[in-house]
């Protein structure tokens, strides 16, 4: 979304709240990124549509949190990023998010940092849904069954490592480098694609974001509330579409 674009519908508030998500739509309009066909999808090097209102998971959560979130914090990361490629002389023809987060270094601070946010935000967005389920299903259900005991025990150690990631960061739900389902966190925005950088590598299948900018203006202080609130709008055919092993 075009900045200005932005900016003229925060000042309307309420009006611009349904119609800012679709600013951003291509072809496919307003549908759903989930819909029904889960074939994963690439990790471009532009910010894709939300696929639903900003106001859709309210009050899990709120409008406004999701409308700076989406039009700020991650458009910013998608600019920054953009740009540091043009700086690093970088060419994003052919080049997946994938395969850059992969090959960057602990000191390529702006790739680190936006490619990072753009990939985190991009997966949050995703595998979020309005109306969505704490419960997986399927082979999925069963594999988390195994690794975790239960599905609640795995419920509560992917709460537990985002309510004590220390600052600002991100809990995941990967499938690490040996197979294994497995939940682990990075600070700010590292992700476990980052070869050179994470201690714990994988495949992310679910994130969930714990910087305050996600939850402080609904949850104040009370991160697990938001966290609490972030597992019960989970569209699982999603999380395991995200299984690429
Ligand atoms: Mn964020």
């Amino acid at each position: 979304m075009k900045k200005r674009t932005f900016i003229k519908l925060a000042g309307t508030a309420g009006a611009g709240l349904l119609l800012a998500p679709l600013a951003g739509c291509n072809d496919q309009g307003t549908e759903s990124p989930q819909g029904n066909d889960l074939t994963p999808r690439p990790f471009l090097f532009k910010q894709e549509p939300l696929g639903y209102g900003f106001d859709a998971l309210n009050p899990a959560i709120d409008a406004m949190t999701m409308e700076i979130h989406y039009g700020k914090h991650h458009a910013g990361y998608v600019t920054k990023l953009n740009r540091a490629m043009v700086a690093a002389e970088m060419s994003t023809e052919g080049l997946t998010l994938e395969s850059l987060l992969s090959s960057i270094t602990a000191d390529q601070k702006a790739l680190r940092n936006n490619g990072g946010g753009h990939y985190n935000h991009t997966l949050y967005w995703r595998t979020l849904e309005p109306g969505g389920s704490p419960m997986p299903e399927g082979d999925l259900r069963a594999e988390l069954i195994e690794v975790f005991g239960s599905i609640e025990a795995f419920q509560e150690a992917f709460s537990q490592a985002a309510a004590t990631r220390f600052g600002s960061g991100w809990a995941w739900l990967i499938r690490n480098s040996q197979g294994q389902l497995e939940v682990t966190s990075t600070p700010n925005q590292d992700n476990p694609l980052m070869t050179n950088i994470v201690e714990q590598l994988g495949q992310p299948l679910l994130g969930v974001d714990v910087w305050e900018h996600a939850y402080y203006l609904n949850y104040q202080n009370r991160r697990k509330d938001y966290i609490a609130a972030f597992m019960q709008q989970i569209n699982w055919d999603v999380v395991a579409s995200n299984d690429r092993a």
